[in-house]
Parts: structure tokens; C-alpha cells; sequence
């Protein structure tokens, strides 16, 4: 939904339905009832588009035990089910990845042992603290949980970006009679690819996706940026409505990137890589989202160090919020990356999902940790930020499958 994060969905969803925000006369099919999909044809309206790789964003068709029931293509050989994906290796490619402006030089015919730039100091990250009597919003309709009031509440704690610091980054628009209108984040991981959030594209549609951008309201900022359509778009089949899962969609570029210092895909942590245990690291998040909870997105790139924490304490704390069993009927668990910081103040938000999170490896790559799903609020301290894990093998593989793998 537009830059409203998935949990704001689920835990307003019967306020949402009742405002009918969404196409009403549509939502009247059963499931297993005929229904239109979103290319016209006739589909099965259903919990979730198991066979959807490749189609387009599933229309929605109606609604059951308040969750969205989408009409799905009707599967060309239903007798075969998806095959668990385990495929994992690294794939070849004739890129590196994982570069950005300050190791990007040095790395140009890099080879193993090459000796990169230390990494520059991290500017000190102030935390924004917002006024007790600013209404807090994370949730309507949802009092904030005891002892979890609204006035630990912070942005996100961000600071602007040097230009070309994050070459991977990617910003998600769609064409309005104002413009392009910015309404999320995503990460270029290959030269035709863009990973981000699935349900970015519960209302919005990618038309336009911009890569080495800075500041998306200054031509003149020094930002080379270069606009790419969409020639497809590929959620992950396993996302149901109304749960917190497998937050996924890849996009393919109408055309391949030239890789360049400002263009540049991210690595992903396949093989061995993925079972490294990221706990406790630190890892940084970029992204154009509200720099406040209730606030304004930044049109300036910003970066924000996070702390990453076991699933099972995000687990824990939302455990205490309703809904909890509906959108988590399996628990916070290894799908899920947590992140924060102790205090507070350190967060994605409205705006940045999509986007990634990174953490700097030994030898100087970056390599993808996670991509902003959901949270509750922002910047609150006892509810860190939800990211999907890429060391979940089975989203590797299901990445592997899709843009890593020539038909
Ligand atoms: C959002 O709506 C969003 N604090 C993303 C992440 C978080 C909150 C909201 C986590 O895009």
C-alpha cells in the first residue's frame, strides 16, 4: 500500500475494508469463484497466487477472515506444484558486486587479496526525538501496548548520504499528472534486476524505477540518475494477504544497467555465505522514507546504522500486539530479520521499504542482509524493525530461480 507499511495493513485491515479504499465492487467473489484477473482473463479468486511467477500483481477479488483474496491465472498445468527451490551456489556472473564509490576504484580488476580503502568513519547518527503530544500513528486504531507509549517515539535517525555511497540503491515511482511519485525502495541485484517489498505493490505500480539517485528534487545535485522502465514484475508466490511473510517482489528493467561507479548491484549472501549469523552486527539501511514517525519522506538519500537482533526477541515484542496470531501464525522466525537499536531512534519508515540493509564484509563487499518489510511505528525501542532475511535459503533460491537463471 502507499508507503504504509504491511503491518499498518493488517492490523487496520477491518478499518480499511469498512473505509473501502479499495475497489469495493470487486471484492464481492467467494473463494474458488471465476473472477477477473489483472490481465483481463478469467481466474480463480483465491488465498494466494501459488504458480503467479512472472504473471502481474494479482487484482483482488474479495475478502476472507479479513484478508484480501486475489484472483489468480489459472495455472496452464494445475497438477504440478512449484518444486522447493534449495539451489543456493553462487551463480556466475560478469559482474562484482557489492561496490560502492569509496572501494569501487580499487576494486576495478580486483582479485582476491586486493587490498581495498578502510571504511570512511560513520558520521554520528542523531536521534530525532518527537514531542509527547504529537498523536502517535503507527498503528490507528491500535493502542500502543503498556509500558510501550508513544513517547519513546522517534524518525529514524538518519543522515544524508555521500553521492554514490550506495550505487545499489533503487527508487520505485509511478507517473502522476505532478510526476513521478516516489512510494518506495528497492535493491539493483544484477544488471537487470531490482529486488524489493511485495507489498509495495498492493496500490502502486512500478512505471518507473531510478537508479543512482541523491537528491530526486535537484537535477543539479551531482547525480548521474538514470530511469528504467519495468518489463516485468514477479512477486513471491508464497505471500499471502494478511500475514507477515515472504515480503518479496523482483522487478526486470527494460534493459540491462550499465554498471558504473553510481550504478551498481549489491552481493547476495549465497552459498556458505548464508549461514554466516549476522546477530548482533551492525548493518546500515538507506532509503528516501519519512525521517520521522508521522512525518515527511527525505528527498535526499539517508543512511542509518542499525543493530541486528534474533528474530526471536522481535518475536517477543510483537507477540504483545493484536493480530500478532493472524499476521505471525508462525512466529517471528528465521524468515524475518530484526532490527534497531537498543535505545530507539535508529528505523526504517513509511517510505523506505523495499529498500535495503547491508553489512560490510571483511574483504570490503556489501553484502544484502535484508529488505525493509513492516514494523510498528518507527524508532520505538521495544519494536525494532522487520526485515525479510536473504540468508533464508529458500528466498535465495527462489531469487536464484527467477533473475539469476537464464530460461
Ligand atoms: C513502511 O511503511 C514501513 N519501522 C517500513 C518499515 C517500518 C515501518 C513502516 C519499520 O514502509
Amino acid at each position: 500500500m502507499k508507503r504504509v507499511c504491511v503491518l499498518v495493513l493488517l492490523l487496520a485491515l477491518s478499518q480499511a475494508t469498512e473505509a473501502s479504499i479499495i475497489f469495493p465492487g470487486q471484492l464481492d467473489h467467494a473463494e474458488g469463484d471465476d473472477c477477473p484477473t489483472s490481465s483481463g482473463k478469467t481466474g480463480k479468486c483465491s488465498r494466494s497466487c501459488e504458480h503467479s511467477v512472472g504473471v502481474e500483481e494479482p487484482s483482488r477479488c474479495g475478502i476472507k477472515d479479513s484478508a484480501f483474496l486475489v484472483c489468480c491465472d489459472i495455472p496452464s498445468n494445475p497438477g504440478v506444484v512449484t518444486a522447493a527451490l534449495t539451489n543456493i551456489n553462487p551463480p556466475n556472473v560478469a559482474f562484482q558486486c557489492g561496490r560502492n564509490a569509496q572501494n569501487f576504484l580499487s576494486s576495478r580488476g580486483f582479485s582476491r587479496g586486493s587490498v581495498l580503502r578502510p571504511e570512511p568513519p560513520t558520521p554520528p547518527s542523531p536521534i530525532i526525538e518527537i514531542s509527547a503530544s504529537r498523536p502517535a500513528r503507527s498503528v490507528p486504531g491500535v493502542p500502543l501496548p503498556e509500558g510501550g507509549g508513544g513517547e519513546t517515539a522517534a524518525g529514524i535517525g538518519g543522515v544524508n548520504a555521500q553521492k554514490n555511497a550506495w550505487p545499489w540503491m533503487a527508487l520505485l515511482g509511478e507517473n502522476s499528472p505532478a510526476g513521478i511519485r516516489w512510494f518506495c525502495g528497492g535493491v539493483l541485484i544484477s544488471e537487470q534486476w531490482v529486488l524489493s517489498a511485495l507489498h509495495c505493490f498492493f496500490h502502486d505500480t512500478a512505471e518507473v524505477v531510478r537508479l543512482g539517485e541523491h537528491n530526486y528534487n535537484d537535477d543539479n545535485d551531482g547525480a548521474n540518475h538514470q530511469d528504467f522502465g519495468v518489463a516485468e514484475t514477479v512477486l513471491h508466490p508464497d505471500f499471502k494477504f494478511g500475514e507477515g511473510y515472504h515480503d518479496l517482489a523482483l522487478l526486470k528493467l527494460d534493459r540491462p544497467v550499465v554498471i558504473q561507479e553510481f550504478i551498481s548491484p549489491v552481493c547476495l549472501p549465497w552459498g556458505t555465505e548464508s549461514d554466516e549469523d549476522v546477530t548482533t552486527r551492525t548493518a546500515t539501511l538507506t532509503g528516501w522514507g519519512d525521517t520521522l514517525l508521522g512525518g515527511f519522506p527525505s528527498s535526499i538519500l539517508q543512511e542509518v546504522n542499525v543493530t541486528v537482533f534474533q528474530s526471536a526477541q522481535c518475536d517477543r515484542s510483537y507477540s504483545t500486539l493484536p493480530h500478532y496470531a493472524d499476521a505471525w501464525p508462525r512466529g517471528i522466525g528465521r524468515e524475518t530479520l530484526c532490527a534497531g537499536d537498543l535505545n530507539g531512534g535508529r528505523d526504517a519508515c513509511q517510505g523506505d521499504s523495499g529498500g535495503p540493509l547491508v553489512t560490510r564484509e571483511a574483504r570490503g563487499r556489501f553484502v544484502l542482509a535484508g529488505v525493509v518489510s513492516q514494523g510498528y511505528g518507527c524508532g520505538h525501542k521495544d519494536y525494532p524493525g522487520l526485515y525479510v532475511n536473504m540468508r533464508h535459503g529458500p528466498y535465495l533460491a527462489w531469487i536464484k530461480k527467477v533473475a539469476f537463471t537464464t530460461p
